[in-house]
């Protein structure tokens, strides 16, 4: 599939590109882990997003998002998710689930939609209550909510009035942050502000597999821009509210490869892609700056005193890993980028992505040496099931092996200095896959549709060991 980004984007890639390679190797070299023992505070916890799980789309005065509509010939097995977990109302389990496995925290998201209906104006004491219960049944069974503000389901009302691309969604952000942290603040102390912009921005407007479904490159500047803005300004509007607050963010850093084919116009690509997917994001967060490749598109949506808005000090940066970008050149698409190929011959999940725990490791070691070594969550990371519209795999050895080989990535990064607090799991029960429906699997426990029981899977004894233990078995 082609990222319609701009020619001039190849060509600012090239200024830095190597005249030598052909192709990135297929992983990076690391060592393994000298000790197989996390330290005692690790956090060990799960991770969802509010529209993936909770159904109940029209109850208790929640207004509609921009997956509400976002069109079901679009998901593969064209489901919709207004029932998903039913998690809105099965909580309760949710969170004996969590506390059975030992883990001590939980990633959520928050709906803007069931906060403010329009996404602005009247806040809707129902939705409030309900995460407020929610925060309550974790809390209760000794476990730390980390709340993230926004996971993609963007408010009806606000994509009408031009979405991301329109600056004032920035601030109607911050209002909604600012009631977040009013009103909820004395329970949830642990904020993550943005689930993965990059993917909002590519998936959601330039590609249109994602809502709102656009299919137009020329909004990768203000998109990105406007979401930079608004998490600088909900971050200050939740410490005003709240002054004992850990907050951070969720990025998508993903190991930019070129893929094989073309030397140096691949690696082009590659450098294009990582400029616009991760440092877009990473620089105005700790430089305070665009790099030089983004800002072609960005600059238009700047404003003076933005970056010093998005330039805030975090409690933790989130990262979400699930597999490297292989890129290309592309003659025939506008941005002269497209996703290529894994190199052949490597292990692939069920969307065809490389599993690379080096690019864990890879990741980690960027963000430890480029961008002053933060402390580190990992917010996600996880495999799927293959695609199947039946029943779950519950003897799901791979995915142990997967998260085996990734955790062991994970401890070698601590061991070399990288700041790594905790890792989430994604995700606790099978939900509802975005363009994938329920095809696609990635909980430790199953779900039965029809019933909504749920069923532990093998990972799910085998992550609760782990997180009883700290102790990854070889
Ligand atoms: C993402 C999202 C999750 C996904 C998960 C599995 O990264 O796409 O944060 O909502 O469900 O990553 O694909």
């Amino acid at each position: 599939m082609s990222l319609s980004i701009t020619r001039r984007t190849a060509a600012l890639g090239a200024v830095s590109a190597s005249l030598a390679a052909c192709g990135s190797p297929a992983a990076v070299a690391f060592p393994a882990p000298a000790s197989r023992q996390f330290p005692t505070d690790f956090i060990w916890g799960c991770a969802t997003s509010a529209f993936q799980i909770e159904g109940a789309l029209g109850e208790d005065g929640r207004g509609q998002s921009i997956w509400d509509v976002f069109p079901r010939e679009a998901i593969a097995d064209r489901s919709d998710a207004s029932t998903a977990n039913d998690s809105y109302h099965r909580f309760g389990e949710d969170t004996a689930l969590l506390a059975d496995a030992g883990l001590k925290a939980y990633r959520f998201s928050i709906a803007w939609p069931r906060i403010m209906p329009v996404g602005a104006g009247a806040v809707n004491q129902a939705g409030i209550d309900y995460y407020a219960g929610l925060a309550d049944a974790c809390l209760g069974r000794g476990i730390t909510p980390y709340a993230t503000l926004f996971h993609w389901d963007l408010p009806l009302a606000l994509q009408a009035t031009g979405g991301w691309t329109s600056r004032d969604t920035a601030q109607r952000f911050a209002d909604y942050a600012a009631e977040i942290g009013a009103r909820l603040g004395g329970r949830i102390k642990h904020f993550v502000i943005l689930n993965e912009p990059s993917v909002h921005v590519f998936a959601g407007h330039v590609l249109g597999i994602h809502a709102p479904g656009l299919k137009d490159a020329s909004l990768i500047g203000p998109v990105t821009h406007h979401q930079n803005l608004a998490q600088g300004l909900a971050i200050q509007a939740l410490r005003a509210a709240q002054s004992d607050l850990a907050i951070g963010t969720t990025l998508a850093v993903t190991p930019s490869r070129a893929a094989r084919g073309w030397p140096f116009l691949n690696d082009r690509a590659a450098d294009g892609f990582d400029a616009v997917w991760n440092r877009a994001y990473l620089d105005p967060l700790f430089k305070g700056e665009y790099p030089k490749a983004a800002r072609d598109f960005v600059e238009a949506s700047v404003r003076e005193g933005d970056m010093d808005i998005i330039r805030q000090p975090l409690d933790f940066l989130g990262v979400n890993y699930y597999a490297p970008a292989y890129l290309r050149f592309d003659p025939s698409s506008d941005a002269r980028i497209a996703l290529g190929e894994p190199p052949g011959g490597v292990e692939l999940d069920a969307f065809g992505r490389h599993i690379d725990p080096s690019g864990l490791w890879q990741l980690l070691q960027r963000v430890r040496e480029q961008y002053g070594n933060p402390r580190v969550l990992i917010t996600e990371n996880g495999c799927s099931d293959p695609f199947s519209t039946g029943p779950a795999v519950t003897d799901d050895r791979f995915r142990i092996d997967y998260l085996r080989r990734h955790l062991e990535a994970v401890k070698s990064a601590m061991e070399a200095g990288s700041q790594v607090g905790g890792y989430f799991h994604w995700t606790l029960v099978d939900n509802w896959e975005w363009a994938e429906g329920y095809r696609s699997k990635f909980g430790l426990v199953a779900q039965d549709r029809a019933s909504g029981a749920r069923t532990e899977k093998a990972s799910y004894a085998w992550f609760k060991a782990l997180a009883e233990s700290g102790a990854l078995p070889a």
